[in-house]
């Protein structure tokens, strides 16, 4: 008989740690069983913007994504069918032409700031997790992130996190906590978080 792919979200606040704890968990696993997917690879292609367009939207509000593609996916990993995953670049702010093949491992780990937002997507996921970082250390996190990985300038990233990231986290994202089945504090370095989800993915996997 076919096993089910389980479906796990990993929500919270931009740089709160979500990236950090679905890479820890499939790297401790080591199982080919489990494989990770970012709700960021959604984002709307965006190739008839231009540049100028393209960095006024509201990539913290859940119009910027396609979640009809990622809810889509969702249930096709879950009937057994491979899915092309899109990838984003965040230099160009738009979606990459090449895509990325995920095949329907036993556990898909599904990270994301808006994961939780539309009922049929978390209805969709079998456990949900909420990282429950200070926003104080998610700021200080980004702007190290954003300027090394995301080629981003101090006042850029500080703008957008007054205009964007702040305002929609309190309006979409810490409201969407209700929804999760478990609260994670200390960030994705939490080793008693880790352990704990290790134990229930691999009893699950069993
Ligand atoms: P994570 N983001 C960009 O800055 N530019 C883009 O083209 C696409 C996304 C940011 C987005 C959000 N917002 O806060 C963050 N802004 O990526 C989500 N402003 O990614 O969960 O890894 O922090
Ligand atoms: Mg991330």
């Amino acid at each position: 008989m076919k096993q089910k792919t389980i479906l796990v979200g990993i929500a919270g606040a931009s740089a709160s740690g979500k990236s950090l704890l679905a890479n820890t968990l499939v790297e401790e696993l080591q199982s080919e069983h489990v494989c990770v997917i970012s709700e960021d690879s959604y984002y709307k292609d965006q190739t008839h913007m231009t540049m100028e367009q393209r960095v006024q939207t509201n990539y913290d509000h859940p119009e910027s994504m396609d979640h009809d593609l990622m809810l889509e996916h969702m249930k096709r990993l879950k009937e057994g069918t491979p899915v092309e995953v899109p990838l984003y670049d965040y230099t160009e702010h738009n979606r990459k032409q090449e895509t990325r093949k995920v095949l329907p491992a036993r556990v898909i780990l599904i990270e994301g700031i808006l994961l939780f937002t539309r009922p049929e997507i978390r209805e969709t996921f079998d456990l949900r997790f909420y990282m429950d970082t200070p926003l104080d250390i998610c700021l200080i996190r980004r702007l190290k992130r954003d300027i090394i990985e995301r080629g981003r300038e101090v006042d850029s990233v500080i703008k957008q996190y007054l205009e964007t990231v702040r305002p929609m986290f309190l309006q979409f994202i810490e409201p969407a906590r209700q929804h999760a089945d478990l609260i994670i504090p200390h960030g994705g370095k939490n080793r008693i978080a880790i352990d704990l989800i290790k134990t229930k993915i691999q009893d699950l996997i069993d």
